[in-house]
């Protein structure tokens, strides 16, 4: 899955993932810095993407479990500003 940054959007490429494995891939195509979090809702482990200077790129690699997500940027105002998205993940069929 796929995440663009921008000024002041999170955009997914996907609105629902697998549950499991997943690269999920942060894209700053902003003209400010942005970083990513990633958390299910009601608690849980943080995921942290680092700071993304403009045109940056990073993969991490997560492990999710079936319910919902919140994504958002954590940089100074910028969640309120809208750079905050849901996520569901559903559970992989065998
Ligand atoms: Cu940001």
């Amino acid at each position: 899955m796929q995440v663009v940054a921008r000024e002041f959007t999170l955009t997914l490429s996907r609105a629902t993932l697998p549950s499991g494995r997943a690269i999920v891939e942060l894209v700053n195509f902003g003209e400010d810095a942005h970083d990513l979090r990633l958390q299910q809702s009601g608690g849980g482990a943080v995921y942290a993407w680092a700071t993304d200077q403009p045109g940056g790129v990073e993969d991490k690699l997560v492990k999710l479990a079936p319910g919902r997500y919140v994504l958002w940027c954590s940089l100074a105002g910028h969640r309120a500003l809208g750079m905050v998205a849901t996520l569901r993940v559903v559970r992989r069929r065998s």
